[in-house]
């Protein structure tokens, strides 16, 4: 439990669940909705909203679906739960499963998780399993040895993560009033874009909102199976979160672009690197890689025909900065001016530049 409803208490009647459901929380959800002062004027949108789902208590929107998975695997009387993961997953997992006496046990490409979610995964206590592979060989290895090893798999393959992961669509249009024009995210194993979708079509049947948004999915180019129509052998990019090749919820993502009239398109490492950049220095806005393909994508839209000006949008931020220190370092480009502690010398160097 936490003092504020986690999602489970909060949306406990659009979930699957029982009275034998343990109301279990790490604080997850509700998760700031913050209006854009630079980018969303620049491009004439009516309003541009940051969902930062990198406040989430692991530090991504992957906490909303593992909340309730766990809780179901805790209804089940599993002792154990298992999945695949670029990082995120995993530390979610390991998170949820240490809180509740769960072992947990994470399989990720070996070398090429982010050093956060690496650490996450570490100070939770998790068995990591690093797998001479990608993800994508990571997550084919945890369906097969799932019902050997007697686990609960708590990849978005478990439908629970999906129904949990809906919640941000109604955040959302609580936070709003209505669904947005247009939603922008970044898509890995599409089980994100599966989940809004769900969610804002459950939103507008019960009443909360009038309409549906036009879903507006990015995969990096790299990586970017949806987009090519067929699967990527050795996926590439910067954003390792979302460096895969085949990802799970493809049908349903195809379905929610067509759907919602909206579009999945891919934007490269460079664009996804500008845009990262331009959300910490023109919004204060430190998100991981993988994330910024979603603004990457809205600044992209232009080019693909689609008319931003006028429009209310929310970019979904999926993951905190923090979680990839490296990249940060590498392509911040800051040098470190050295310094004796004294005021002449701090005054000195100030007027350098
Ligand atoms: C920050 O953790 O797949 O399209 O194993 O960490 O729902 O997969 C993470 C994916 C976007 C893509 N942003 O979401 C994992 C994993 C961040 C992510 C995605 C991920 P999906």
């Amino acid at each position: 439990m936490s003092v504020r409803p986690g999602v489970i208490e909060r949306y406990r009647e659009f979930l699957p669940i029982t009275e034998k459901t343990p109301l279990i929380s790490l604080g997850e959800g509700s998760t700031p909705m913050v209006l854009s002062e630079n980018i969303g004027p620049r491009l004439g949108c009516k309003a541009l909203y940051f969902k930062l789902e990198g406040c989430n208590p692991t530090g991504s929107f992957k906490d909303r679906g593992m909340v309730l998975a766990v809780a179901k695997a805790l209804e089940a009387g599993k002792r154990r739960i298992v999945c695949a993961s670029t990082g995120n997953t995993s530390a979610a997992a390991a998170a949820y499963g240490a809180r509740y006496g769960l072992e947990t046990i994470v399989l990720v490409p070996s070398g090429e998780i982010a050093l956060g979610k690496l650490a996450q995964a570490m100070a939770y206590g998790a068995r990591i399993l690093a797998v001479n592979g990608s993800f994508d060989d990571a997550m084919t290895t945890v369906i097969d040895i799932v019902d050997a090893i007697d686990a609960e798999l708590v990849n978005s393959v478990n439908k629970y993560r999906i129904e949990g992961q809906k919640t941000g669509a109604f955040e959302i249009v609580e936070d709003l009033g209505d669904a947005p024009d247009m939603m922008c995210l970044p898509v890995g194993n599409a089980g994100n874009i599966t989940a809004y979708w769900k969610g804002y079509k459950e939103a507008q049947t019960r009443g909360m909102a009038r309409s549906l948004p036009r879903l507006m999915g990015f995969q990096a180019a790299g990586a970017a199976p949806i987009v090519l129509g067929k699967r990527v052998a050795h996926p590439e990019t910067i954003a390792t979160a979302i460096r895969i090749g085949n990802p799970a919820s493809w049908k349903t993502a195809v379905e929610a672009r067509d759907e919602s009239g909206g579009l999945i398109d891919k934007v490269e490492d460079r664009e996804i690197i500008d845009a990262y950049l331009m959300l910490a220095r023109d919004e204060g806005i430190f998100c991981e890689p993988a994330s910024a393909a979603s603004v990457a994508g809205l600044l992209r839209l232009g080019e693909l025909g689609v008319d931003v000006a006028g429009k209310t949008i929310v970019c979904i931020l999926t993951g905190n900065g923090l979680k990839d220190p490296g990249t940060a370092e590498k392509r911040a480009l800051v040098e470190l001016e050295y310094v004796e502690p004294d005021l002449e010398s701090v005054v000195n160097l100030l007027k350098k530049h």
